[in-house]
């Protein structure tokens, strides 16, 4: 019975993670600390990013993920501990991170959904400034939602003051933080930061307590 089921959950996985291949840019995420990671990068799988459940888990279950980013005015702040202490201390899962210093390539297809805003220029010049981005991924129940809800608004003049930007910044054009706005970003925005080997799978000790609902 357990192995009629574990067979039926690896064939289920194994046509999850035969989607399409990851878009090229990719390729540009360079980690900082080059070492094991990133040679074992070059022959991970193909990501997963279509279909019910993508590299950003399955929408609306505890394995939902989100890509979250620390832009260059928050790692130059030095406030990262602090942000990260956010989402652990609220009991989302830390499922993948690395400092990156993003190319221009990265940055824009990062942003390419504004690629016609007036600000896009600059954006992408104080992404690509050499200061070190965070990239993240976070999982656990509703953090698509809940991860744009402690981000806060775009303008943090209009951010909650409990919310990382209400908290740390006044001007939208440094607002610390970016969070996926939705579980087709969350995908395409995590297959496109990283490589299908970097997102681990594994349950934090306190994970049974953080998730019952009883
Ligand atoms: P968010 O980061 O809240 O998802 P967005 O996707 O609309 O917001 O924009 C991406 C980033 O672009 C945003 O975090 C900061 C910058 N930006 C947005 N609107 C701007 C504006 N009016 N002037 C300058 N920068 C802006
Ligand atoms: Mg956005």
């Amino acid at each position: 019975m357990f192995a009629k089921l574990a067979a039926s959950a690896a064939l289920r996985n194994a046509r999850a993670f035969a989607s399409r291949a990851a878009p090229a840019a990719r390729a540009s995420a360079m980690p900082l600390a080059i070492g094991a990671g990133a040679a074992v990068a070059a022959f991970a799988a193909p990501l997963a990013l279509e279909g019910p459940r993508t590299i950003a888990g399955e929408y609306k279950t505890a394995s939902e993920r989100s890509f979250v980013m620390i832009k260059p005015d928050g790692t130059s702040r030095q406030i990262v501990g602090k942000i990260i202490d956010r989402f652990e201390s609220r009991g989302y899962k830390l499922v993948a991170i690395k400092s990156v210093v993003p190319s221009e390539e990265l940055a824009k297809t990062h942003y390419k959904d504004l690629a016609s805003k007036p600000f896009y220029p600059a954006l992408v010049k104080y992404i690509t400034s050499g200061t070190p981005v965070i990239a993240m991924v976070w999982e656990g129940k509703d953090i698509i939602r809940q991860g744009r809800r402690m981000v806060g608004a775009t303008n943090p003049l209009e951010a909650d003051p409990g919310s990382v930007r209400g908290q740390y910044a006044v001007s939208v054009g440094r607002n610390i933080i970016h969070a996926s706005d939705g579980f087709d970003s969350a995908t395409h925005e995590i297959g496109l930061w990283f490589n299908e080997s970097e997102l681990a799978e594994y349950e934090p000790a306190a994970w049974g307590q953080i998730m019952a609902d009883n």
